[in-house]
């Protein structure tokens, strides 16, 4: 697995060069999801792909940015399924974006994710990595270096509120909610880089972070494979929940297709059970 993070450590490096030098201009391509893709979507998708290439024990990848399995190692033993720059978009904006990998042992399932990271490339990059042992491990560069900075772990209940999604498209019942939360005094910490959004929120003590299903997207934005379950194991191992709108674990989800999208909760315990309380699920 350390063979992974320090591809991955690599692979952060060339993004971030090519997000501070290349062309942020649109390529005339889409993404597997009908999305216009950025010449810089194209070029981290290829940085991704070289890079775990010449890895051995990686059996094949799965990327946002394209249809179908790589198979890049019929003997390896992790797939690896990555959004290679998620928030492409706001880059042209000099906003924080970020890379996500989750590695699956066996079927594409949350179950079978046996790691995930991200990266953060804002005014620094900055690594997070998590396996089902132990808290996240919090990494900075320094040059070409990544010095561990500790673990991460969320309080019981924290201050921010990253609330995602089109208001005027929410349900009554989550408009309500998260309008309750700021009456409570929670503060507005949202970018649309769902990477830097999450990270402030593991760093910054707790909070929640949603995406909803919404009326003009039932099954919410943010896909399963790719973004949702690696971010799970995040939470819950600095011991935090991250739940769908039925209240069901993030990492129980089986997507029938690589690209499925869920609705998806991160957060705090005390928020993720308020919010399951405004959701009308069981506790
Ligand atoms: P909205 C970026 O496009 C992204 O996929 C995530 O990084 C982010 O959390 C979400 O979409 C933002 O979507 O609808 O709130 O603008």
């Amino acid at each position: 697995m350390q063979t992974i993070f320090n591809t991955i450590k690599t692979i952060a490096l060339k993004i971030d060069h090519a997000i501070k030098t290349e062309d942020l201009g649109y390529s005339n391509t889409e993404n597997s999801s009908g999305e216009e893709q950025l010449k810089l979507d194209v070029k981290s998708d290829y940085i991704v792909e070289q890079a775990f290439m010449e890895v051995s024990i990686v059996k094949a990848l799965v990327s946002e940015e394209k249809e179908g399995i790589l198979e890049i190692n019929k003997n390896g033993k992790y797939t690896i399924c990555y959004d290679p720059l998620d928030g492409s978009s706001l880059a042209d904006v000099n906003l924080s974006v970020g890379s996500i990998f989750g590695i699956y042992e066996g079927g594409l399932k949350g179950e079978n994710l046996v790691a995930s990271a991200y990266i953060v490339y804002g005014p620094r990059i900055e690594l997070m990595v998590a396996t089902k042992k132990g808290k996240p491990l919090h990494y900075r560069a320094q040059g070409e270096e990544f010095n561990l900075i500790g673990e991460v772990s969320l309080d019981q209940k924290g201050k921010l509120n990253a609330p995602g999604g089109t208001q005027q498209n929410w349900s009554s019942s989550h408009k309500n909610f998260i309008d309750d939360l700021f009456a409570k005094g929670y503060r507005l910490r949202y970018s649309g880089g769902m990477v830097p959004d999450l990270h402030q929120i593991l760093l910054k003590g707790g909070g929640l972070f949603s995406y909803p299903g919404t009326s003009d997207k039932p099954e919410g934005k943010l896909r399963q494979l790719f973004e949702v379950i690696p971010f799970a194991l995040m939470y819950e191992q600095a011991g935090g929940k991250a739940i769908n709108s039925n209240g069901v674990r993030l990492l129980e989800l089986i997507p029938e297709h690589p690209h499925d999208t869920t609705p998806c909760f991160f957060g705090s315990d005390y928020e993720i059970e308020a919010l399951k309380k405004a959701y009308g699920v069981k506790a």
